[in-house]
C-alpha cells in the first residue's frame, strides 16, 4: 500500500513524463520520440552524461533498450554495426527504429526539440564494405569476402584457431578446416558483442593438455610434422631437452630446425623480410640478368610479421628460368647466406599432367626450402655473416678461458651460451624460394600470396561454382575443356566471376 502523500505525487500517466537528473518528473514534451543511446564506442560515462542532458531538456531517454524505443543514437558506429547490435537485441527486423548519429542528438539538444532528420544524420552504410553486408545473407566462400588484418573478433577467432590447430596436430583435417572456416567468417564480421565474454571449456582444457603443449613444442621444430611429433610423444618425448637426449634419429632438416629452434620461432619482421629480399635480388641479378623477384605470402598481404619469408622468382623471357634455382642457391651458399637448403625440382608439365593436379596444395614448381643466416641490423647488410661472427665468438670466449672443475666448466658453458646468444649478430630465418616460368607467374603469385584458407576457398569456388580447376600453375575450364591464360591476378578473378580482392583483404 502506497502512502497517500506519495501517491499524490505519482504521475497520472507515466508515459508522458520523464525523470530529470535529480529524479524529478518532468513532462515528456515529445511523446512520439523515445530515445536510446548506444554505449558501444560511446562509453558509459558519455552515455550517462548525454542521457541526462536529454532528460533535462524534456526528452524521453531510456537507459535500457526496449520495444518502445524509436530512435537509436550512436557514435562512431556504422549502420551495419548498429543493425547487428539490434539483431542481438531481437530487433533485427524492425524498420521503425531510426538509426542516427550523435550529431542529430546534440543538434536536437541545442534546438530544444527533435530536429528534422536529414541524410547526414542517418548512419551510413558506405563506411563498411559491401562484402560485409553480403555476408549476412549470401557469401559462404572466403574468397568472396574482404578480410583485412583488422580483426574485431579475436577472442572468438583465437579460440577457434586453437581448436583448428589442435585438430590439425592430431591429423583430423576435416575438423581443422571446419574450425578455420568458422574463424575466417568471424574475422570478416563486425564485433560479436553477445559472445564477448564466453568461455569454452574445450578451448581451456585443450590449452592445458600435456599432449597439446608437446605437439606445439615439437611441431615448432622445422621439419617436424604432426605424425613425427605424435610418434615422439608416444615414446615419452614432450620437450626439446628430452628429444636431444632421446637418441632419436633426426633428418637434416630436423637437425637444423632443432639447432635454430629459438630463432625460427621468433617472428620475422617486415624489415628482415625486405633485407632478405635485397639479398635474393642480388643473387638472381648475379646469376641471370633481368630476373625478377616478388615477395609473396603473408608479407604481401600486409602482415607486419611472419613465420617465414616467401619469394617468387621469374624471368620475362619464357624458358630462361630453367636451371635458375641451383645457380641462385649456389651463389647464396658461396656468400655464406645459407644455414640449410633443400631444393626440389619442377615436375609440372601442362601437356603431361593436365588439369587433374593432385588434391593437395603442394605444387610442383622448382622450390627451395631454406634457412637464411641474416645479419642483425640493416647497416651490416653488406658484410658477410661468417667474418663478423668469428670475431664476436672470440670476444665472448676470452673471459671464460680458465676453468678448474667440472662444475665451473658447466657454469662457464652455460654463461657462454647465454652470452653468445645475446651477442649473436645474426639470426636464422626460414625462407622459401619458388621459380616460376613467366607464363604461369600470375597463377603462382595468386597461389602463393595466401592466406591458406583464402586459397582453399578459391579452389573450392572454382570447382563447385565454375567447373574450373585452379592451381598455382594454371586455370582449366572443364566445360570448355581448355586452359585460360592470364598475365595478372585481376584476370584470374575475372575468369572466376569474382570481384577482385586485393592481397591486403585476403587475410581470411
Ligand atoms: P606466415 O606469415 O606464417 O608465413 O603466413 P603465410 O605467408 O600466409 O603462410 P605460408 O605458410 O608461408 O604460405 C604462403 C602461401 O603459400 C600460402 O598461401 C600457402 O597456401 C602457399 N603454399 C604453401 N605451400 C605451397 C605449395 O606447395 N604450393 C602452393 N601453390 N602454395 C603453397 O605453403
Ligand atoms: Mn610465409
Amino acid at each position: 500500500m502506497v502512502p497517500l502523500k506519495r501517491r499524490k505525487t505519482l504521475p497520472s500517466d507515466a508515459g508522458n513524463t520523464v525523470s530529470d537528473s535529480s529524479g524529478h518528473k518532468v513532462p515528456n514534451k515529445f511523446s512520439q520520440v523515445v530515445l536510446f543511446l548506444l554505449e558501444r564506442k560511446m562509453g558509459a560515462s558519455r552515455k550517462f552524461f548525454l542521457s541526462q542532458l536529454g532528460r533535462n531538456k524534456g526528452f524521453q531517454v531510456e537507459d535500457v533498450f526496449s520495444e518502445s524505443v524509436t530512435h537509436v543514437i550512436s557514435e562512431n558506429n556504422c549502420g551495419t554495426e548498429v543493425r547487428t547490435w539490434l539483431k542481438s537485441q531481437g530487433r533485427g527486423q524492425s524498420l521503425r527504429v531510426h538509426l542516427l548519429d550523435v550529431s542529430w542528438y546534440t543538434e536536437s539538444m541545442r534546438a530544444g526539440y527533435p530536429v528534422e532528420i536529414t541524410h547526414r544524420h542517418k548512419l551510413q552504410e558506405q563506411q563498411i564494405s559491401e562484402a560485409e553486408v553480403a555476408l549476412f545473407s549470401v557469401s559462404s566462400y572466403a574468397c568472396q569476402r574482404r578480410t583485412t588484418l583488422d580483426n574485431h573478433n579475436s577472442n572468438l577467432t583465437d579460440a577457434l584457431s586453437l581448436l583448428a590447430e589442435n585438430a590439425e596436430l592430431n591429423n583430423e583435417d576435416g575438423r581443422g578446416v571446419a574450425f578455420r572456416r568458422a574463424a575466417a567468417l568471424l574475422k570478416a564480421l563486425p564485433t560479436q558483442d553477445v559472445l564477448e565474454n564466453g568461455v569454452s571449456s574445450e578451448v581451456e582444457s585443450t590449452k592445458q593438455s600435456k599432449r597439446y603443449k608437446a605437439l606445439k613444442i615439437l611441431t615448432g621444430i622445422f621439419g617436424v610434422g604432426a605424425k613425427t611429433a605424435d610418434r615422439w610423444i608416444r615414446a615419452g618425448i614432450y620437450n626439446l631437452e628430452q628429444l636431444r637426449h632421446s637418441g632419436q634419429t633426426l633428418n637434416r632438416a630436423q637437425k637444423a630446425g632443432l639447432e635454430h629452434y629459438d630463432d625460427l620461432n621468433e617472428p620475422v619482421t617486415k624489415a628482415e623480410a625486405d633485407a632478405i629480399g635485397e639479398i635474393v635480388q642480388k643473387a638472381v641479378d648475379s646469376v641471370l640478368t633481368g630476373s625478377q623477384v616478388a615477395l609473396s605470402g603473408g608479407f604481401r598481404r600486409g602482415k607486419l610479421t611472419g613465420h617465414d619469408v616467401d619469394f617468387l622468382i621469374t624471368h620475362p623471357e619464357e624458358g630462361k628460368e630453367v636451371g635458375l634455382m641451383p645457380k641462385v642457391v649456389a651463389w647464396l651458399e658461396s656468400q655464406g647466406f645459407l644455414l640449410y637448403q633443400k631444393t626440389t625440382r619442377n615436375s609440372y608439365l601442362e601437356s603431361k599432367d593436365g588439369p587433374a593436379r593432385p588434391a593437395s596444395n603442394m605444387d610442383r614448381f622448382e622450390r627451395c626450402f631454406s634457412i637464411f643466416k641474416l645479419t642483425k641490423g640493416k647497416e651490416q647488410e653488406s658484410t658477410q655473416p661468417e667474418e663478423q661472427n668469428d670475431l664476436k665468438i672470440k670476444d665472448v670466449l676470452r673471459p671464460h678461458m680458465q676453468a678448474d672443475t667440472d662444475q665451473q666448466l658447466r657454469e662457464l658453458s652455460k654463461n657462454y651460451q647465454m652470452e653468445a646468444a645475446s651477442h649473436k649478430i645474426w639470426r636464422a630465418v626460414r625462407v622459401d624460394l619458388v621459380v616460376s616460368p613467366i607464363s604461369q607467374f600470375a597463377f603462382a603469385v595468386l597461389g602463393w600470396t595466401g592466406s591458406k584458407l583464402f586459397e582453399r576457398e578459391l579452389r573450392r569456388w572454382a570447382g563447385h561454382e565454375k567447373n574450373m580447376s585452379l592451381s598455382s600453375h594454371a586455370l582449366f575450364d572443364n566445360t570448355q575443356n581448355k586452359y585460360l591464360r592470364a598475365t595478372s591476378e585481376e584476370e584470374i578473378f575475372a575468369y572466376l566471376g569474382l570481384e577482385y580482392i586485393p592481397p591486403s583483404e585476403r587475410n581470411a
